[in-house]
């Protein structure tokens, strides 16, 4: 069409300007990621799928600047589908291909034939509307402006600067515009900090006890997230929030935030001695993940974690509360076929443990590969979906049938029986459906909500941790030569390629009592994961460290680290 070859002629030009450097990308767990100085092209042209997609869905996309937990010298780009979730996988090899178009003349070929493919409508009423927005990372501003040159490059498409953001805010405001609802930062933090009130408001009497009214100390990673909980805490007086590492003195990510203080156990930079007993969080780079923890007392720098799973299990147990509740009190009539379905979704690296305790309270637990992208989707079959990677990522997601039963349970309860225990149970859930990001994993919404449930128990950080107790873990890291030798099947839990390579691993971790050990290449660093689990923390750490070196042996050289 015209609007094409006149788009087109704009994307010539600009590709001049935004040509591609470097090694070869891929859309991975979560977006494409490197080293920020070689992303302009990529960015570039990842506002183009953006635009496109926009076209084709005929609503607002999301697209984020941010390489979230990496290095701070590393950025990426990821893109936000008209439901808040992830880019569609189906649109991932479009995406992995014009990322590495060698010149213009491919790179343009690759779009003419994907919009004719996908039949994308270049000249409808609707031109397209991307929102962006960019975590505080300093390459981010010019990443932003080729973003924004892609976007534009396709005719008539529009780029609204969202500024910076946490990645779930951005999430957030995308499924917010497209549902008709308000959407701004304001909105964002007002749905938060009245939904938290709303639960606080209905904690029954006596449970809250003295520890919950003591401080919460928070690691804002020096990221986005510490900046953005300044504000949210203004909103939230029922929380006493001390926030470290906002970003002031620090770098990101270096020594602080949800991925360092779970992969290492030890207390970020500014915690220590002084905050023994205290209860403490971590947000990651981009504020998408959350673990709590607490300083253990014998100086070492060593923490007890509470991790995404006790997070998982947390909000399971508190969600089951409230069903258990609210179906006691359920008519013959009502829902009598249509019990409602509770899913728990997990990955390989849920520790051995947590499973055990979800399934021992007889909840329904699968298990995906890595990448929010995979839970989410599985949880979204459910009726209420629990989805959590033990490195924090993940959130609670209602369906929209269950929403509206849900309501119109509450209605005819307020008619009947107003104030009841049922009716306050039913509200209780529909206030959690609301503080937690339904588009995706979220550390202030999940924080907030832990805190309500931990308020509402009456329960001490120890009394949450003590749900279960972890089984011993490590998880390494190991560089080789090309870690895409790597394939796996079962969730990961399976090495397909290289041959031989499984077998060896299942020798060794026969060798430890309650050993599990999996490896599988990262999505999101040049690396190979080795995940291992064992009765005892020496024989994790053994069992890891011989892994890692079959993997140096199968996939060549390098020392892991
Ligand atoms: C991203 C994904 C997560 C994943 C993590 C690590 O998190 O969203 O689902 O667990 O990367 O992935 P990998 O082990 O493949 O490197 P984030 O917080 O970095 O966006």
């Amino acid at each position: 069409s015209t609007q094409l070859i006149s788009s087109s002629i704009s994307i010539m030009i600009l590709i001049l300007r935004f040509h591609l450097k470097g090694a070869k990308l891929s859309y991975g767990t979560a977006g494409f990621r490197a080293e920020a100085s070689i992303l302009q092209s990529t960015v570039f042209r990842v506002g183009i799928l953006a635009a496109l997609r926009s076209l084709k869905t005929q609503s607002v996309i999301g697209l984020m600047i941010t390489a979230s937990h990496n290095k701070v010298s590393d950025n990426g780009v990821k893109v936000a589908d008209p439901s808040g979730g992830m880019l569609t996988q189906e649109w991932e090899p479009f995406a992995d291909s014009i990322a590495n178009a060698p010149d213009p003349h491919h790179l343009l070929q690759l779009i003419v034939e994907f919009v004719n493919k996908e039949n994308i409508p270049l000249e409808g009423t609707w031109r397209g509307e991307v929102l962006l927005a960019r975590d505080t990372r300093p390459s981010g501003e010019s990443l932003l402006e080729a973003a924004k040159q892609g976007i534009s490059s396709i005719v008539g498409a529009s780029a609204i600067v969202m500024g910076v953001l946490t990645t779930p805010q951005l999430h957030w405001m995308v499924r917010a515009k497209n549902k008709g609802m308000k959407a701004s930062e304001l909105d964002y933090f007002e749905q938060l900090s009245s939904s938290f009130r709303c639960l606080v408001d209905m904690i029954p009497q006596g449970s809250a006890n003295k520890y919950v009214s003591g401080k919460l100390l928070v690691d804002g990673a020096n990221g986005v997230g510490g900046e953005k909980l300044e504000v949210l805490k203004k909103l939230l007086i029922d929380l006493d929030i001390e926030t470290r590492n906002s970003g002031k003195d620090g770098v990101l990510n270096e020594g602080v935030g949800a991925d360092y203080v779970q992969k290492e156990k030890v207390v970020p930079c500014r915690f220590g001695p002084p905050d023994v007993g205290t209860r403490c969080a971590s947000l990651d780079g981009d504020a998408d993940r959350l673990v709590y923890f607490t300083v253990l007392s014998n100086n070492d720098g060593r923490i007890n974690l509470v991790d995404g799973d006790k997070m998982l299990s947390l909000f399971a147990l508190f969600i089951n509360e409230q069903l258990s509740i609210l179906n006691k009190a359920k008519d013959e009539n009502i829902d009598k076929d249509n019990k409602t379905r509770v899913g728990v979704v997990q990955t390989a690296y849920a520790n051995g443990a947590s499973t055990d305790f979800l399934k021992q309270l007889g909840i329904e637990v699968v298990f995906t590969p890595t990448g929010v992208k995979y839970l989410h989707e599985k949880a979204a079959e459910y009726d209420i979906g629990i989805y959590f990677e033990a490195n924090g990522h993940g959130t609670v997601l209602f369906s929209e049938n269950f929403l509206c039963w849900l309501e119109g349970r509450i209605s005819e309860l307020s008619s009947t029986t107003k104030g009841s225990e049922e009716q306050k149970a039913a509200l209780r859930l529909l206030a959690v459906s609301q503080l937690i990001n339904q588009a995706v994993g979220d550390a202030l919404s999940g924080l907030l909500l832990v805190e309500a449930i931990l308020q509402h128990m009456g329960w001490s950080i120890q009394k949450w941790s003590n749900l279960y107790h972890d089984l011993p873990s490590r998880q390494l890291k190991v560089k080789v030569v090309d870690r895409t030798a790597v394939v796996t099947a079962n969730a990961e839990t399976l090495v397909v390629r290289p041959l031989g390579i499984q077998e060896a691993i299942n020798a060794e971790t026969a060798k430890y009592d309650r050993g599990r050990c999996f490896i599988r290449p990262s999505g999101t660093e040049d690396v190979i994961r080795v995940y291992a689990e064992a009765s005892t923390q020496e024989a994790a750490e053994s069992l890891s460290s011989s892994v890692a070196r079959l993997v140096d042996q199968f996939l060549g050289f390098g020392s892991h680290r």
